[in-house]
């Protein structure tokens, strides 16, 4: 096998010596030439380059059709992104603090970032990787966005009311996820599995003991759609083997009811490189199969309402022996070292792309279900768990090319794999399982999306691809490269490359793509909302009832923002009293926005129309703190400020 790994690499590293070129600058042409045959003529550009041009252009005041949700990778955000211009839009604060908005810096969003705090530690980063929509009916329906962080095992959930971060659930049982964060067709159940495996509930547990010890988790963490929030105490969770759990995808239509989920390192390999043992590297890489997991989890939340679950840190499980006995649980070999599995609009089967496997696999979930309903098993694995044959699984396997990853869809039977080692796009036929087209991209391809890409009803005409090394697309800018987006023309009959993007943070994994006009966003807020609670604060402060409350050491300071001053615009308070900040933005007019910050505090605020903030802090130290609005909101936008006073205690 070993042999196998540095062929795909030599071979990839072939692919990257042919294909690299040092980007030229293009010539300028400010207004010299004529026509647009001359202009082309002046910068160099080709028909082909225009077309693309002409293809994505979106003139100024004109909207694009379609939104991207980006994953931000180690940036710990998510991009929000017009297609096809591929302008940004927004980065949204959702794992790491983002001034911009006044995320995470003493407003009510700090308590949102606090709620992700895992292990009694305050968490400022994420790995964030697969953003995903809420679906009605196995659809996108524009609400909200739930987003993975595979680092420290989080699922936060963005409003798209207000494209804000409302809430950070902490996974308390596992170290880490990746398979996330994956909805259920109507929302009910926002789905994240683990990754490496560990002790659940985080005891320590000598490495030895892995086998016996360490498990993988399927978390179902139950949507409240209408508090819009995970309601942390109906969610439950399956204990899994330790496999090391990769991506995952709920069934829809035929497979609604349904998880899937891909492993890798089903030898349970766990390094030991000083101490002579084989890195985990290979170690994972000795069988030809891996196994595919498939969870039917309505009937294992019959077994939950049903009491028969175990529990752990306050969370019910479902245990490994319940899950096989009761037939909740089946694995079906999967060749080797998958990655992706994504299940086809119309529900009936699943696409695995084997990562050390120049194939995608596709599992029929009809020939599936019947093995299951005749409990026809090939064997169990050490946990008791039924393996079902591969080959009576599978409807057939398309020869993809040098480690396909994730597959996408569109509306004509169509699939798109990314194909990491190639650094390409292969389209293919569900229909016959043959590749009809591919295209390179640059370079390494991770993940790839399509427009309206994981509904029951893709739409078909883009699919992007999300490349991890941007090497000779743009300016260098140090070792470090941009990650970079290519947008791709799905409609013709050969694809058509039409405009990177280079996205500036950190690696992009998942994205999903929307129609824009299922998009509805507020302008503003209503006066006085708390856009964390989505209520109206109880301490909105309207004109008028401005006033600095006193009691014991602690003042209560309500406040408001209007074009352009803060009333009230001096708060003097004593050395060591507790501050508490009220302020509400009077404003109900579109865009008129302010900010605020006291200096030298780490205080940082958006105060958008209506909104209000709660900011607490001990005023420890005395001086003279200018305070001001940090959003240039009028033409005397300098002289809305104040002053925030600290007298010192033996002063008084
Ligand atoms: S995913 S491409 Cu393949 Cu989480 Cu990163
Ligand atoms: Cu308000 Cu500047």
């Amino acid at each position: 096998m070993k042999k196998g790994i540095v062929a795909l690499g030599a071979a990839s590293a072939l692919l990257l010596a042919f294909a690299c070129s040092k980007p030229t600058p293009l010539k300028p042409d400010l207004g010299a030439s004529k026509s647009v045959k001359e202009l082309m003529a002046a910068r160099g550009l080709s028909e082909a380059d225009v077309e693309a041009a002409l293809r994505t252009y979106v003139p100024t005041g004109k909207s694009d059709d379609y939104m991207i949700f980006a994953s931000g990778g180690q940036s710990g955000q998510v991009l929000a992104i017009g297609a096809p211009s591929m302008r940004l839009l927004k980065v949204i604060g959702v794992f790491t603090p983002e001034p911009w908005q006044g995320y995470g810096y003493g407003g009510d969003g700090n308590a949102v970032l606090a709620g992700g705090n895992q292990m009694g530690k305050t968490i400022s980063w994420a790995d964030v990787h697969h953003p995903n929509l809420s679906e009605t009916n196995g659809d996108y329906d524009g609400q909200y966005l739930f987003v993975n962080d595979k680092a420290n095992a989080r699922v936060a959930v963005v409003d798209l009311k207000d494209f804000a971060t409302k809430q950070i659930v902490p996974n308390k049982l596992v170290m880490s996820d990746h398979g996330g964060a994956f909805v259920t067709p109507n929302t009910d159940y926002v789905i994240e599995t683990s990754q490496y495996p560990a002790p659940l509930g985080r005891e320590y547990v000598p490495i030895t003991e892995y086998k016996d010890k360490y498990r993988g988790l399927a978390m179902f963490w139950k949507f409240d759609r209408a508090a819009g929030r995970i309601d942390v105490a109906k969610s439950w969770a399956i204990e899994l083997p330790p496999y090391t759990q990769d991506l995952a995808d709920a069934g829809k239509l035929d497979s609604d009811g349904f998880v899937f989920i891909n492993s890798f390192n089903t030898e349970m390999a766990i390094g030991g490189t000083l101490e002579g043992k084989p890195p985990i590297e290979s170690g994972a890489s000795q069988n030809d199969m891996d196994y595919l997991h498939v969870i039917d989890w309505k009937k294992a939340e019959k077994l939950v309402a049903d009491g028969k679950t175990t529990d752990i840190k306050g969370v019910k499980v479902i245990s490994l022996t319940m899950a096989a006995q009761e037939g909740i649980l089946h694995l079906i070999g999967e060749p080797k070292s998958p990655h992706g599995v994504d299940v086809t609009p119309d529900g009936k089967e699943m696409v695995v792309g084997g990562k050390l496997d120049t194939h995608a696999t596709v599992y029929n979930f009809a020939k599936i279900k019947k093995l299951i309903d005749d409990k026809k098993y090939e064997g169990k694995d050490a946990y008791g768990v039924p393996i079902l044959n591969f080959q009576e699984s599978i409807r057939g396997q398309a020869e993809i090319g040098m480690g396909p990853l994730h597959t996408v869809y569109d509306n004509k039977g169509n699939a798109y794999t990314s194909v990491f080692l190639e650094s390409v796009v292969a389209k293919w036929s569900l229909k016959d399982l043959k590749v009809i087209e591919k295209v390179p991209v640059h370079y390494n391809i991770g993940h790839i999306l399509a427009a309206e890409g994981d509904t029951v009803s893709p739409d078909g005409n883009y699919v992007v691809a999300m490349n991890k090394m941007s090497m000779d697309r743009f300016s260098k800018v140090g070792p470090l490269y941009p990650q970079n987006f290519q947008l791709i023309d799905t409609t013709g009959d050969k694809m058509r490359m039409l405009v990177d993007m280079p996205i500036g943070i950190g690696e992009p994994h998942y994205s999903q793509m929307i129609k824009m006009d299922k998009l509805k966003p507020i302008s503003v807020y209503p006066l006085g909302e708390n856009p964390i609670t989505g209520k109206k604060d109880p301490s909105a402060t309207l004109a008028g009832q401005e006033k600095i409350v006193r009691n014991g050491t602690t003042v209560d300071v309500y406040m408001t923002a209007i074009r352009s001053h803060f009333t009230p615009d001096r708060i003097e308070v004593e050395e060591g009293d507790t501050v508490k900040l009220h302020i509400t933005s009077l404003e109900q007019s579109e865009d008129q926005t302010h900010g605020f910050t006291i200096n030298m505090m780490n205080i940082d605020l958006s105060l958008e129309p209506g909104k209000h903030e709660n900011v607490t802090f001990v005023a420890d130290t005395p001086g003279v703190y200018p305070m001001y609005c940090t959003e240039f909101c009028s033409a005397l936008h300098l002289e809305m400020a104040g002053y925030f006073l600290v007298k010192p205690k033996a002063k008084k």
